[in-house]
């Protein structure tokens, strides 16, 4: 039992702590959808009964969308892409036997997890879970009922899960990097996680500063949010100022993913590859500068507002950079389409069209009129479904084999992706639509707006359409957890790929590499030619 509970519950093992945080996000992923399904089948049949929950109220509604993005963003898209991949990949990718403080991070995991158990927790709170949105806005987030106070505490925790974990990962890059890996032979993947964790670390206390003010307002009868003496509009800049650069955050990992699987399915190098990492810190960089983007609408000074807008157009630059390596990569290689591929290429593809709108969005002559409508909604879900949520799907089936020793299903893993890829686009591009014609965010019967009343068909072929993509997660659900006992045995290399961990045995054993492992050349060298087999292992002289 202690062995058990040192194992698997107190574990200071990366792999399992990264296992931990892809398990409890796991299960926020499925509630976060549920919320999803409550908002959707509200917005096609405003007024009437929803299954369980009966008549939606207006406050309800305003909790539903909250703890769905509160869910999505904080507990399934970072707890994934930093806390499960970053744990499982970094010490595995840059040849160590484990991170450089492993206490530190199962720290990092158990205040993450007080932070969940109080956020579930504060569904239960007199007045109901927080009801303001993710963005929690001042001066209503001052003012709104209790709940508003856990979501706070919960976050202030969550901050400093973060803000642990990332100067664990940085000190294990920096420090504890097999010999022979130098910086620019470290895989995307890592890169990626190098470069948020750099970002985390400088904006996640920001954001936990902001939590500990707002907590202060609601508490102590501080006023640094509250009008009158104080300014609502600084908390929208705090906010930003670490929210922004949480967008990338919540993308630069799975970019990093998607260039390793790209290269590993195409059989060819990753094209660019120092154009890549520079790319990187470029978007990375500039994603400092760009905050107030999402306040062309507070009556922000005309010159400052045209100032943010370049500085984020410019973003486009590093970001073409990226897509037309990604391409480069694909260009003229023997593609493998297995269902990592798949997800990789659709997170490449469905970024872009996130990427357009995020331009259109950054104009502000356009954005007076489309800012807080579904233009917006169907911006955040291209970027942070079509992105993210297709990069953390292409890492699970192509490191699941390093994970657990066994295969996923490839035919469920194909009609997983059909059925996620069609019904994502049925429920999203629509949105867009939606947002020309005006329909607000974050309103619970659209109907009160008569030029709104003609969109009821829309509304309700996207509805229709996110109740199917949510069902075709089932493939994957029943995938993932019959693989595990029934998968195909994986063996050590199953997709011939070039990186670290593939040279062990998998699931990869605890301390993973008996000796440290002697790097000799960079990630990539698939198809040299005059080669016999068309990869080469990064240890391999
Ligand atoms: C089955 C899939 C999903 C559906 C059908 C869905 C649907 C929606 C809808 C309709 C809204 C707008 C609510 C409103 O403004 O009234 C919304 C908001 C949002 N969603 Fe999703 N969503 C899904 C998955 C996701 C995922 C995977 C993420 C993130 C990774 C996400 C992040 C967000 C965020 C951040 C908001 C904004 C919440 C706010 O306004 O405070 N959603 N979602
Ligand atoms: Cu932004």
């Amino acid at each position: 039992m202690k062995k058990f509970l040192r194992k698997y519950i107190f574990a200071t093992d990366h792999k399992i702590i990264g296992l931990q945080f892809l398990f409890t996000a796991l299960i926020f992923m499925f509630f976060g959808g549920l919320l999803a399904m409550a908002i959707r089948w509200q917005l096609a049949w405003p007024g009437e009964k929803l299954p369980i929950l009966g008549i939606m109220m207006p406050e309800t509604y305003d909790v539903i969308f909250t703890m769905h993005g509160t869910f999505m963003i904080f507990f399934v898209v970072i707890a994934i892409l930093v806390g499960a991949f970053g744990n499982f990949l970094i010490p595995l990718m840059v040849g160590t036997h484990d991170m450089a403080f492993p206490k530190i991070n199962m720290a990092s995991y158990w205040l993450f997890f007080i932070s969940c158990v109080i956020m579930v927790g504060s569904f239960f709170a007199p007045g109901g879970a927080a009801a303001t949105g993710w963005t929690a806005y001042a001066p209503v987030s001052v003012i709104a009922s209790k709940g508003q106070t856990w979501w706070l505490v919960s976050l202030i925790f969550l901050g400093t899960s973060s803000i642990l974990g990332s100067f664990n990962y940085l000190t294990t890059i920096i420090n504890l990097r097999a010999p022979g890996m130098g910086f620019f032979r470290m895989p995307m993947s890592v890169w990626g996680l190098f470069i948020t964790a750099i970002l985390s670390l400088l904006a996640t206390p920001v954001l936990t500063s902001a939590l500990a003010m707002l907590l202060l307002d609601r508490l102590l009868g501080t006023t640094f949010f509250l009008g009158g003496v104080g300014q609502p509009v600084l908390w929208q800049h705090v906010f930003w100022f670490y929210s922004h650069p949480a967008v990338y955050i919540m993308i630069l990992p799975a970019m990093g993913m998607a260039s390793d699987i790209l290269s590993v399915f195409s059989r060819k190098p990753l094209f660019g590859y120092h154009a890549m990492v520079y790319a990187l810190s470029a978007i990375a960089g500039l994603g400092f500068i760009v905050w107030a983007h999402h306040m062309f609408a507070t009556g922000i000074n005309p010159t400052l507002g045209t100032t943010f807008m370049v500085s984020t157009m410019l973003i486009a630059v590093p970001t073409g950079v990226k897509i037309f390596n990604w391409l480069g990569t694909l260009f003229g290689g023997r593609i493998r389409l297995t269902t990592p591929m798949l997800m990789a290429i659709a997170f490449v593809s469905m970024f872009v069209i996130g990427g357009l709108s995020g331009i259109f969005l950054a104009a502000t002559a356009v954005d007076i009129f489309l800012h807080d409508t579904y233009f917006v909604v169907a911006h955040i879900h291209y970027v942070l479904f079509g992105g993210s949520m297709f990069g953390i799907f292409a890492g699970l089936y192509f490191w699941y084999p390093k994970m657990f020793g066994r295969m996923m299903n490839e035919k469920l893993g194909k009609i997983h992706f059909w059925f996620t890829f069609v019904f994502y686009n049925f429920t999203f591009f629509p949105m867009h639509l939606l947002g020309i014609h005006g329909m607000p965010r974050r309103i619970y019967d659209y109907r009160q707006y008569g030029f709104l009343q003609g969109l009821e068909p829309l509304q309700i072929f996207i509805s229709i359409s996110a109740f199917a993509l949510f069902l075709g997660q089932i493939p994957f659900v029943y995938n993932f957890f019959v693989s595990l006992f029934r998968g195909k045995k994986a063996g050590n290399n199953p997709w011939q790929a070039n990186t670290l961990e593939w040279t062990i045995s998998s699931p990869a054993p605890h301390l993973n590499y008996e000796v440290i492992p002697k790097v000799y050349h960079g990630p990539y060298e698939y198809s040299v030619p005059g080669k016999k087999e068309d990869w080469t292992p990064q240890n391999q002289p």
